[in-house]
């Protein structure tokens, strides 16, 4: 996976900006300040809230279809992911993101690669810079870890990696909760789940996010809206506020952080999974005047070769597939290429109900 992985983004290097440091910065400066043109998604605010749902509850996967459908996303807890692991990890994340520029710059992200220190990828589909660092890990971390921490590398090197393994279980778990909600509950049903059915092969990446307090975060933007490319992605965030969905009809709305939970995206590839049944969300993450803010997601996808289509339980005469299979890596080629309209661009056929995908509904892209 991290060969084929990094293949994707080599065809798209990514522009090679100056890192600042952010602590010295007490303005905005006019390169970091958003208006509504740089991001034209409504600024409404709704009151509703996005689901919570309990791991033990017994109606948990009927409570999880539903949230898949209307809002593709939802909280977890009783995940059991423990809390002395995502204190240790965000204890990582803060002395990672900690260090000072010229250290972290030592394990920069290479423009034509994936694992490093640097700014968000989709940073080059938007004219302003996000008010965020982020450090992306595919395989094993020891490489840039040393580099980071000469002394005590292996512990933060342990951490991450427990860490994935713990959240490939939890993901595994959620694919059939997710998938068992539409029906596709058989191990037959999803071959590439393997002989045990537990996603053994599935690839993934974690990415760490920072967002430092901002002197003027009403005019700043942590990271802007975008779809993940994965199947689910699972989201742990610290105590400080920062991630919003965008839901139809309702507007932008807070995904404020429950003290152990963790926060289940659908992305494009479950999307294209279900038929369009569960919607990726489209999501931002937004900056904080006093508090810094800390996230981890780990992106959740198959295994480098397999193709993902609409399942076909879920096609048939009144319901065309609506997407054209499609593995991961050439998935994100297409993102790398084409931001938000990478979902359209492998769709095949319209919905019968007329409906697109969520960022053409909302019509929030804004390129180049
Ligand atoms: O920090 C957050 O809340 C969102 C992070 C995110 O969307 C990402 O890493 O893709």
């Amino acid at each position: 996976m991290p060969s084929r992985l990094s293949d994707a983004f080599r065809a798209h290097p990514q522009q090679q900006l100056k890192h600042p440091d952010f602590t010295s910065l007490h303005e905005l400066p006019d390169s970091y300040a958003w208006n509504q043109r740089d991001d034209p998604s409504p600024e409404t605010f709704a009151t509703e809230s996005v689901p919570l749902v309990d791991l033990n509850d017994s109606n948990a996967l009927q409570v999880i279809g539903h949230a898949c459908k209307t809002w593709g996303i939802f909280q977890v807890t009783n995940h059991g992911i423990s809390t002395s692991l995502l204190d240790m990890v965000e204890h990582t994340c803060r002395s990672l993101f900690s260090l000072p520029v010229h250290q972290k710059l030592k394990a920069a992200r290479s423009p034509d690669g994936v694992s490093g220190y640097g700014f968000a990828r989709i940073s080059s589909f938007f004219s302003k810079l996000m008010w965020s660092q982020g450090f992306t890990i595919v395989g094993p971390p020891d490489e840039h870890f040393c580099q980071l921490w000469p002394q005590d590398f292996s512990y933060h090197c342990d951490v991450i990696k427990e860490y994935k393994e713990e959240m490939k279980k939890l993901a595994g778990r959620l694919m059939w909760l997710m998938l068992g909600s539409l029906g596709i509950i058989a191990k037959e049903d999803i071959k590439w789940a393997g002989p045990k059915a537990d996603f053994k092969g599935a690839s993934a990446a974690l990415q760490l996010n920072y967002y430092p307090a901002c002197p003027d975060p009403d005019r700043a933007m942590g990271l802007a809206p975008h779809t993940d490319s994965t199947l689910l992605t699972i989201l742990y965030q610290n105590s400080t506020s920062g991630l919003q969905v965008f839901k139809e009809g309702a507007g932008w709305v807070a995904v404020p952080p429950v003290p152990g939970g963790l926060v289940i995206n659908v992305g494009d590839l479950m999307h294209i999974l279900s038929n369009g049944s569960y919607q990726s969300v489209l999501h931002r993450a937004m900056v904080n005047r006093s508090h810094h803010r800390l996230s981890s997601a780990y992106l959740y996808g198959p295994p480098s070769t397999v193709e993902i289509s609409p399942h076909p339980k879920l096609v048939g005469p009144t319901h065309p597939p609506l997407y054209r299979p499609v593995t991961w890596n050439e998935y994100l080629h297409t993102k790398a290429k084409h931001f938000n309209k990478a979902l359209s661009s492998v769709r095949v056929c319209v919905p019968l109900n007329g409906l697109g995908d969520v960022n053409e509904q909302n019509n929030s892209v804004t390129v180049g």
